[in-house]
């Protein structure tokens, strides 16, 4: 796949890039808002395109069960479906089956289960989910894995890294018999490192991968209740074996911070539910770390939420959308979901520019330091 490596940081291992993708270019280190069903909550995707989103995220399980990826298909895709233009990943489905449905069991075939939604009985393969994914017609479609969770021992994490593995050669075949579908437009294609805590996991996990030969890596199996520590380090234990040409993604994570460490080490593409999924609990970003709009504090309040705000939220004050929020107006959902997308992807955007610039690691630090000053 077309990656630009644009400029590495000479302090630590940042990297610009740039990603040339079938509906455009994603400039890296890039932040993706997360539309699990065809949708980032709340908003509309012409704001997102105000608020400067590149790439965003689609889900293979959610989109499968409903509408279903025939009827999407028909639409000529999720991009036709959702009116969303610009590029999108899909994430590959076992994680979402790991997390939502009843009665999952993983077996060599894939991953038994009953639907969230109805309780029927389901089946997802690794041959399918590339299915599904390439009826999407994302632009990333990611390789179908096993997450284990956290903790988990070593034989059942190296155990569960060899059926990943395994799965990924199973995808690839799919990929070569399959590609290119009739008029669809080229999709890329992912695997994910997997192997836990352990550093000589990751490290096979991350070598079998590279010679299987995909389009760019992702490292999966983190901020899954680990210590942000072991999170790092599983970063730091898979980095070294992916190659610099490609892309190199986070998956599910993490708070401002930890997206900026992520960043230092290397790490160029990032999704979280975080910033959309805590505004609607009406928690905003700040540069002085995450504010409650529900407390008193904020109930005379005339500044912004935020100095650094889109102006669509920082002509309110924090007064008004608390009142919002406690009054049960949807607009208070809207007005914080843009804005904490807003804070990801200014901030992405940021470190890009003093990567560019020669000035990450001062950047990173003031920010960190400012972000954590206010904080008990
Ligand atoms: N695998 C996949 N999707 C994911 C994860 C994973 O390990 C994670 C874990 N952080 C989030 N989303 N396929």
């Amino acid at each position: 796949m077309p990656f630009l490596l644009q400029h590495t940081d000479e302090k630590t291992s940042a990297r610009a890039g740039l990603l040339t993708l079938p509906h455009g270019d994603v400039e890296t280190p890039i932040f993706m808002p997360v539309g699990t069903q065809g949708s980032v909550k709340t908003l509309h995707p012409a704001e997102l395109e105000d608020l400067g989103a590149q790439i965003i995220l689609g889900n293979t399980y959610h989109l499968w069960l409903r509408p279903g990826h025939e009827l999407i298909k028909n639409f000529g895709g999720l991009h036709d479906f959702t009116t969303w233009r610009k590029p999108m990943l899909t994430d590959s489905g076992g994680f979402q089956v790991w997390s939502l449905a009843k009665m999952r069991k993983i077996t060599e075939e894939g991953v038994r289960f009953q639907s969230h939604l109805d309780g029927s009985k389901m089946m997802l393969t690794p041959e399918l989910s590339m299915e599904i994914q390439a009826s999407l017609g994302s632009d990333i479609a990611m390789l179908f894995d096993e997450c284990p969770p956290y903790p988990c021992e070593e034989k059942y994490a190296s155990k569960s890294l060899d059926l990943t593995t395994r799965w990924a050669k199973r995808c690839k075949d799919w990929i070569t018999e399959n590609q290119p579908l009739t008029n669809a437009l080229p999709q890329h294609h992912f695997g994910i490192v997997q192997g836990s805590i352990y550093a000589d996991l990751r490290e096979q996990s991350a070598r079998e991968l590279v010679e299987l030969d995909f389009d760019g890596y992702a490292v999966g199996g983190v901020s899954v209740g680990e210590p942000e520590e072991e999170m790092f380090r599983a970063i730091d234990n898979a980095v070294p074996f992916l190659p610099k040409d490609k892309p190199r993604y986070a998956m599910g994570l993490g708070t401002p911070p930890q997206i900026l460490e992520m960043i230092s080490r290397g790490v160029d593409m990032f999704d979280c539910v975080m910033p959309t999924r805590i505004a609607r609990h009406g928690v905003a970003f700040t540069l002085d770390g995450p504010i409650h709009i529900k407390n008193l504090v904020h109930a005379n309040d005339q500044r912004p939420l935020c100095e650094s705000s889109h102006p669509h939220v920082s002509r309110f004050s924090r007064s008004y959308i608390r009142h919002l929020f406690r009054a049960g107006e949807m607009l208070s959902l809207r007005l914080l979901s843009f804005h904490n997308l807003h804070f990801y992807l200014s901030l992405t955007r940021h470190a890009r520019e003093a990567i560019l610039a020669g000035t990450f690691s001062e950047f990173k630090e003031s920010f960190i330091q400012r972000y954590n000053a206010k904080q008990t």
